[in-house]
């Protein structure tokens, strides 16, 4: 009998310990994690603050604002207008309506920085956090108008006004903005 039981003992306590090394590791982990999440996201969020100077332009002043364009956002997923033209240099201010009954939001930038704000996005939203407001845009509460002031930099080219709410940009809810030259050539 002695010789029976002896290895179903050894087995029996081999699987326990086996058990409690992966409830141990599996606890690690999850530490590792939430210490993950407690550090690193203020770290990431607050600690680091955003610069407010892009290669596209900053804020600019209200006052110096060389004019104004005003800006629907609808529910439909779209902006409207759909496209503006701006010269370089110039400090515009946009006025933008959320006219829909969604959370919308109006964030001005290139291509790269649209990309990396809707996957920023995204990461918020996994984690159920909402995100701080960026220097280059606006949320837009249904109902609600919101200015930003941008002064674009001294580059023409094309950049985007983009909603990054869940779902939105991919659906399309980005429009374009025209930097054109600021002596551009008179067609006259
Ligand atoms: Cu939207």
């Amino acid at each position: 009998m002695p010789a029976f039981r002896t290895p179903s003992l050894a087995m029996g306590r081999f699987s326990l310990r086996r058990k409690r090394l992966e409830a141990a590791r599996y606890y690690k982990f999850r530490v590792g994690m939430a210490a993950l999440m407690i550090a690193g996201f203020p770290l990431y969020a607050h600690a680091n603050p955003k610069p407010d100077t892009f290669s596209f332009g900053h804020p600019g002043t209200a006052a110096k604002a060389d004019r104004t364009i005003r800006i629907t956002a609808l529910d439909t997923l779209r902006f409207s207008p759909s496209i503006v033209k701006v010269r370089e240099g110039e400090t515009v201010r946009f006025v933008v309506t959320n006219q829909g009954k969604l959370m919308h939001e109006f964030v001005l930038g290139d291509k790269r920085a649209q990309v990396a704000h809707e996957a920023e996005m995204e990461r918020m939203a996994a984690m159920g956090m909402t995100m701080d407001r960026d220097p280059n845009g606006v949320p837009l509460a249904p109902g609600k108008t919101q200015t930003l002031v941008w002064t674009f930099a001294d580059k023409p080219g094309t950049l985007y006004y983009a909603c990054h709410e869940p779902g939105h940009y991919a659906a399309g809810m980005v429009g374009t903005i025209l930097v054109e030259p600021a002596a551009y050539p008179s067609r006259g």
